[in-house]
Parts: C-alpha cells; sequence; structure tokens
C-alpha cells in the first residue's frame, strides 16, 4: 500500500528538469530555501527579494498601471489569451514541479495547472464582457450609468496548497480588469512560482505588454507585509489562515485599501438516510483524502444521518484502508506527504485532542514511511468519530482528518453544518428534493459553496469561489468576481437643458 519515496537527488533533478523545460532561471543567492514535502530535503538556495526590490516592483507595477488601465480591455485579454497558450504547452512541467514543491499527486498537479488555463479561458471571454448598467433615471432628460474601471496594484498573497492555480484566479482577472499584478506566493513554493512569472513575462513580450504589469516578490511574511501596507496598492488579494486574514484585514483597512479574503475553511457534508451511497462514499473519500486533506475546501466533518451511520463508517474505513499512500509522482498513490512534519505534528496534537474529547479514530491516523523519509510527513489519512461537535471539531486543523457526527432531524444536520466559525464549502448527498432545497435556502447551509450529491471540494472556476464568517468573505475566480478587481463610477448625464434635482429639491 506504500511505496517508496525517491531520493533527494531525483527530485531535485526532475526540479531543474522542469525549470529548464519552461524556460525559467532560478535566481541565485541567499534568503530563501526551496524544499520538497516527498522528501523533506532542501533542494536549493535562492535570492530573496530584499525590501528595496520589492519597493521598487510595487513602483514599477504602479507605474505599468498608468498606461495598462488604458489598453483597451480585448487587448489586455490578448496578454491573458498567450498565458493561457502557454500554461497548456508547458502543463506537464508546471504539474511536476507543483508535485516536487507541494507534495501534489500527479493527477491533482495537472488539475491544479488546468485550473489555471481554464481561467485564463474565462478572463479573456471576460475581457469582452466587463458590462456596466444603465439605470432609469427619475429625472427626465436625464442617463444614469455605471462604469467599471481598473483598480490599480492588486497584491496577490497565495499559499502552498495551491501555488498556482489561485494566483491564476487573481492574475488573469486583474489583468483583463486593467490592474497589475504584484505577486508574493508561498515562501514553500518559489520554483513554480518561478516558473509561471516567467510564462506571463514571455506572454507580455510576444504580445508587446509591459512586463511591468506583473512583478514577483520572493520571500517570507516581511516581503507580504510590505505589500499589505504599500499605499501604491489597491487591493490586497489573500489565501490562507484565517489567523493570517485576521493579522490582514485590519492593517489594509487601517490604510483604506480594498482586501479580498479567502481564508480557513471547515467544511461539512451531510449523508441523508436516501443518499446514494455510490455516489456518497467516492465523494466523501476524495473530498476528505485528496490532496492529503490540504485544501482549504477539504471535507472535515461529516454529519450522517443515525440509521446508516454505521453502514457509512464501515464502508469508508474500509475505502481508508486501501488508500495507496506514498511518492506522488507515482500513478497510483492517491495521498501524497504532507506538507511538513510541523502539519503532522498538529495533525497528531488534534487526534489527541479529540481523543480527550471522547473522541475514537476509526481508521488511520498514523505516520508511513518514517524510516525511509525521515523528514517528510507520509501521514494516513483519518476518520474520527465524535460523540458530538467539540472543540477540536470546530478547528480547522490542515491535515486528512475526518469527523464523524450523526443526526436524526435534517434540521439539526443543517445546524451542525452551521455551528462552526468557518464558513466555505458544504455539501449534502440525498435524494429527498425537499431536504436538498431545504439545504440550499436561506436558511440552510450558511457557506459560499453549498453542494447536492457532491463533495465539498474541486469546485469549477466558473462559480464565485470563497465563503462566509471566518472565511474572510471575499469572492475570487469567476461569475461577477471581478467586479473586486475594478472601481464602479456612476454617472448622471443631463441632456435636457433644465437642471432638475433629485428627489424633487427644489433650491434657487
Ligand atoms: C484552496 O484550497 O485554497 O475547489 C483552493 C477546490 C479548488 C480550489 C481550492 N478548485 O478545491
Amino acid at each position: 500500500m506504500t511505496d517508496a519515496v525517491p531520493g533527494v537527488n531525483e527530485v531535485r533533478d526532475r526540479a531543474l528538469a522542469a525549470l529548464r523545460r519552461v524556460g525559467a532561471t532560478v535566481p541565485s543567492g541567499s534568503g530563501l530555501t526551496a524544499r520538497t514535502p516527498i522528501t523533506g530535503d532542501e533542494l536549493f538556495d535562492l535570492a530573496a527579494t530584499s525590501a528595496d526590490e520589492a519597493d521598487r516592483a510595487i513602483g514599477e507595477a504602479a507605474e505599468a498601471f498608468l498606461g495598462w488601465r488604458n489598453t483597451p480591455a480585448p487587448v489586455r485579454g490578448e496578454l491573458v489569451r498567450r498565458l493561457g497558450d502557454l500554461l497548456r504547452g508547458n502543463k506537464e512541467a508546471l504539474a511536476e514541479l507543483v508535485t516536487v514543491e507541494a507534495g501534489k499527486i500527479r493527477s491533482e498537479a495537472l488539475g491544479e495547472v488546468q485550473e489555471m488555463i481554464d481561467v485564463c479561458d474565462f478572463a479573456v471571454g471576460l475581457a469582452r464582457q466587463l458590462y456596466g448598467r444603465t439605470i432609469a433615471s427619475e429625472r427626465p432628460g436625464h442617463r444614469l450609468a455605471e462604469t467599471w474601471h481598473p483598480l490599480g496594484v492588486v497584491g496577490v498573497i497565495s499559499a502552498f496548497n495551491f501555488p498556482v492555480a489561485v494566483w491564476a484566479w487573481n492574475t488573469a482577472v486583474a489583468l483583463v480588469c486593467g490592474d497589475t499584478v504584484v505577486w508574493k506566493p508561498s515562501e514553500l513554493t518559489p520554483l513554480v512560482s518561478l516558473a509561471c512569472a516567467h510564462l506571463l513575462d514571455r506572454a507580455a513580450q510576444e504580445v508587446g505588454a509591459p512586463r511591468e504589469v506583473h512583478r514577483l516578490l520572493l520571500g517570507d511574511r516581511a516581503i507580504g507585509e510590505k505589500l499589505v501596507d504599500d499605499p501604491r496598492v489597491s487591493l490586497i488579494s489573500a489565501t490562507g489562515s484565517t489567523r493570517m486574514g485576521r493579522a490582514i484585514g485590519p492593517r489594509v483597512a487601517a490604510r483604506f485599501g480594498r482586501s479580498l479574503l479567502e481564508l480557513g475553511g471547515n467544511n461539512a457534508t451531510i449523508v441523508a438516510p436516501s443518499a446514494d451511497l455510490e455516489l456518497a462514499l467516492p465523494g466523501i473519500v476524495f473530498a476528505a483524502a485528496g490532496t492529503a486533506g490540504q485544501r482549504c475546501t477539504t471535507l472535515r466533518r461529516l454529519i450522517v444521518h443515525r440509521d446508516i451511520a454505521d453502514e457509512v463508517v464501515e464502508r469508508l474505513t474500509a475505502a481508508y484502508r486501501k488508500l495507496p499512500i506514498g511518492n506522488p509522482f507515482t500513478e497510483d498513490t492517491l495521498v501524497g506527504p504532507l506538507i511538513s512534519t510541523a502539519a503532522a505534528e498538529s495533525m497528531r496534537r488534534a487526534l489527541a485532542q479529540s481523543a480527550a474529547e471522547g473522541g475514537k479514530v476509526l481508521a488511520g491516523g498514523g505516520r508511513r514511511l518514517t524510516a525511509e523519509a525521515p523528514k517528510a510527513a507520509y501521514a494516513e489519512p483519518a476518520i474520527v468519530r465524535m460523540p458530538e461537535q467539540t472543540a477540536v471539531v470546530r478547528e480547522e486543523t490542515f491535515a486528512p482528518i475526518l469527523y464523524v457526527l450523526t443526526y436524526d432531524e435534517f434540521d439539526q444536520a443543517i445546524a451542525l453544518n452551521n455551528a462552526v466559525p468557518q464558513g466555505l464549502s458544504s455539501s449534502a448527498f440525498t435524494r429527498d428534493q425537499q431536504e436538498a432545497e431545504r439545504f440550499l435556502a436561506a436558511d440552510g447551509s450558511d457557506c459560499g459553496i453549498a453542494n447536492i450529491n457532491i463533495g465539498t471540494s474541486g469546485a469549477e472556476i466558473g462559480g464565485a469561489f470563497g465563503g462566509e464568517k471566518e472565511t474572510g468573505g471575499g469572492r475570487e475566480s469567476g461569475s461577477d468576481a471581478w467586479r473586486s478587481y475594478m472601481r464602479r463610477a456612476t454617472t448622471t448625464i443631463n441632456y435636457s437643458s433644465r437642471l432638475t434635482l433629485a428627489q424633487n429639491v427644489s433650491f434657487l
């Protein structure tokens, strides 16, 4: 059930070969270290962006904005079209780097690159659809209209678990909206970030757009904080933990900047007695154990009707026992490594706390490959039956732990779904239409994503992505999420020969 882990030299060679294929170079120097969770080793040192360089990069993006905002949106779309082409052409190599740095299995790494390609396609279409409205004016001879204008520099802060897809959601949309972008990726994923930044740079050169429409900052938290505090940055779009969002949100607000936050999730799936278990079981296993439990949309809480709980749990534990855990490069592996031993330690702590709160581990919870890869963290996805929704269940632990709770009445299941601080994703498996509609209604799931008969993770880019409460309220990616990247001007044009005041006010 496990597969041998490659040596660090093989991983390093794969990384270098992938970078070469993309054509990206690694800035030599120090300050940042590329690593791989596959072995837990360091790959090589690279130059971090200095504070002065960051300052200059933000200045360049601000300067480039002045021209980019006046470039017609469909022309801006050409840049994103070319980026999409280059991402398509480099899909394999980029996926390889995602596996090296984030530990994703091949199919999920390819899926992540596909998500970038999809959002580029979406943004190219959007470049011709940045529609404003014409509104009925209450005054004769007046026209009331809305126009959407480019906003400014967008600071994108992204996390290790979707190292490049989340960048693309923001960047493809921001660029067609006429903004310029300064990207601070996770310090855990510098290589794939360099590769994507290189492709965008190349796309800009090929279509004749200024390269300064996008700048990359490599570094740790201090560089991110510079971006957050810089008044030249109009919007900070940050993806990461609720703790990070709590730090960023007020700082951006203090300078009246805008922020778009996509933070932690604590996603639940309800399994009703009528559920088709042939759909539900694979949906649950993918959502809970896929990506080694490291998606913000990962399924963390299963709320099962009491009558079917034993059967569901039994079938799930059987499926968990068969999960191939190990080398993410191997075709049939389904669960790769956690990002770090610190993540494994937080999983261990959460399991210990759940036991203290009355939980019983039914499957997994142990470590694999500790002798072969002592610096890596291969964890067995765990299923823990809980007597109730205790403190540990209400927290997001970024590891593959699925807490199982039971319910008797559907309303009680909805209440449990909503009784956590986070509000990202949710789903219900049911063939009962009333239940499905109840779940999706105003007093149903309080999450930004509510699904029926599929799991909580793996959203398409066409919808707006994000959630409520401690998830931060931001929406990225498809639908009308583009509006967060633009400023709205409301315009009243008087084409009559009289000055009429609104609300029938008379003056003079
Ligand atoms: C994230 O984990 O930060 O819906 C993003 C999903 C993916 C995106 C997840 N499309 O699971």
